[in-house]
Order: structure tokens, then sequence, then C-alpha cells
């Protein structure tokens, strides 16, 4: 295990399949992983108080996964400074595109790191790489995962 805790925040309990690549993929790394259920509008004050202490509370990055008018990644990332990973999901009448474009298109000075469409498996690697910055131990893993086919 590495020293680095990472939350995944999805909008409904229903997205929690989409969801588990990120913690399979945090897993594998060592990357200690807080999962939770929480909406960006039907637990607003939540999320709000869940992010803001998100720093303090040792976390080292935020994944969030939402469908429809997806704002649970904006609305996170509005409260902490802390890397946000934004996972569009499918479902709905739109089917993702709605997701997509709620999540990606950010206004300057607020950025969420939006991965495709139910792309959690790669928000999951990508907070790893973000680790790796400073992290020889898991850059090397980080080869060696792509020496294998990154699968
Ligand atoms: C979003 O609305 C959730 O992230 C979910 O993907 C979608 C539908 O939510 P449920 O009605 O299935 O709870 O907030």
């Amino acid at each position: 295990m590495t020293a680095y805790k990472v939350a995944i925040l999805m909008g409904s309990p229903n997205d929690k399949e989409k969801m588990a690549g990120a913690s399979e993929m945090l897993s594998r790394f060592g990357v200690e992983v807080d999962e939770r259920v929480l909406s960006a509008h039907r637990n607003p004050a939540d999320v709000a108080a869940f992010a803001s202490g998100a720093r303090a509370d040792g976390f080292a990055a935020l994944i969030c996964g939402a469908g429809m008018a997806a704002h649970l990644a904006g609305v996170v990332a509005a409260h902490t400074t802390l890397p946000v990973i934004g996972v569009p999901l499918s479902g709905g009448a739109l089917n993702g595109t709605d997701a997509l474009y709620a999540t990606v298109q950010m206004p300057k000075g607020i950025p969420v790191a939006t991965v495709a469409i139910d792309g959690s498996a790669n928000a999951g690697i990508l907070v790893v790489e973000m680790l790796a910055i400073t992290d020889k131990g898991l850059g090397q893993k980080l080869d060696d995962f792509r020496a294998g086919g990154a699968r």
C-alpha cells in the first residue's frame, strides 16, 4: 500500500458498476480508495463539505462520476484545489453525451480533467500518473503496466 488516498464519488448507487474500473486500477497500484455516493443535487451540502475538507482529510485527488446533467465533478472542483477527474456516465435519453458535455465544459479557472464516457479505469490510471510525478516506485509500476499491454 502507498501513502496516498483518493476519493471516488458518484451521484447514485446505480453508478457503482460503471465506476468500478477506477477503484480496481487504484487498488492495483496500491492506492487507498474511499468510495462514496454523493449527489450534487440530492446532497449538495454534503458534497460541498466533503470537497472543502478533502485536502485537510489527506486526499490526493478526487474522481467524480455522474450521469445526465452531471454537475458533480464541477461542484466538487469548485470546493477544492485538489485535482478533480470527471467520469461522464452513460444512461438516460442522451446516453452519456449530456454528461460528457456537462463534465468536460468547465469554464476557465476551475478545471475538471475529463475522461471518456464510462472511462473510470482511465481516471484511476490518470491519478496514478499524477502521483508518479514525484514517486519513482509508482513510475516504475506504470512502466511495467504499459509494458504488459496496459490492460
Ligand atoms: C446522476 O443521475 C447520477 O450520477 C446517475 O448517473 C443519474 C441517475 O441517477 P439515479 O436516478 O439512477 O439515482 O445524478
